[in-house]
């Protein structure tokens, strides 16, 4: 499958068929049933309006304490293991030796974003990072390593993945705003987007 590079990002359109999907979001589901979506807050305590989980050795988590990873749910149980398609998805696009440590789940309701950050986290910035998008269309933003300058977009639907290596590791990004109304897979209107990380 070719990708259209975008700031050193590779994006796969329709990486993930529709039955694909629909057996991502099944997987999903047995993930959130696992280790339910909880409101992360930052440092200050004001609520980000994504809703988060996690599945594989380890999540990501902020609260009054600040961003990190964790090898446990807020609610003390361990993180589901890395569902079979994201690890068959990881296999297939990454080129990385391993499977990841953290598949991060981010459920957007429609009125809800991300604003524009980098992925620091992590101890390895050699490692690529995938994500797999799922439901409405998200509006994605992708600048530079350094802060302020241009962005550009770009509108991840169902179905498609993105890996993030080299130089665009390091870039800016956020989601802009959702577009409700721009899928049929889910009962309702939002998107989910799944973020694999190597955290090391
Ligand atoms: C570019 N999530 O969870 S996915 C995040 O759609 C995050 O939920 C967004 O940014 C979302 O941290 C964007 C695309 C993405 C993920 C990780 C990146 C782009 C990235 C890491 C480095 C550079
Ligand atoms: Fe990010």
């Amino acid at each position: 499958m070719s990708a259209i590079a975008v700031r050193g990002a590779l994006w796969f359109r329709g990486f993930l068929d529709r039955a694909a999907q629909e057996r991502l979001v099944d997987e999903i589901r047995a993930v959130v049933a696992a280790a339910p979506l909880f409101a992360p807050v930052t440092r200050r305590g004001q609520p980000l309006s994504v809703r988060m989980t996690s599945a594989g050795r380890c999540g990501w988590v902020s609260d009054r304490k600040g961003y990190r990873y964790e090898p446990r749910h807020p609610d003390g149980m361990p993180w589901p293991p890395l569902p079979p398609t994201v690890a068959a998805a990881w296999e297939a696009l990454s080129g990385w030796p391993a499977p990841p440590d953290c598949c991060l789940v981010n459920w957007y309701d429609p009125g809800a974003r991300m604003g524009l950050h980098q992925d620091r986290d992590e101890a390895d910035f050699s490692a690529p990072v995938l994500s797999l998008s799922l439901g409405d269309t998200g509006v994605f933003r992708i600048g530079a390593e350094a802060r302020g300058g241009r962005t550009d977009r770009i509108d991840l639907a169902s179905g498609d993945a993105l890996l993030l290596t080299g130089p665009s590791r390091l870039a800016h990004h956020g989601i802009a705003r959702i577009l409700p109304g721009t899928s049929t897979l889910l009962p309702a209107p939002g998107r989910i987007n799944l973020t694999c990380r190597v955290v090391g």
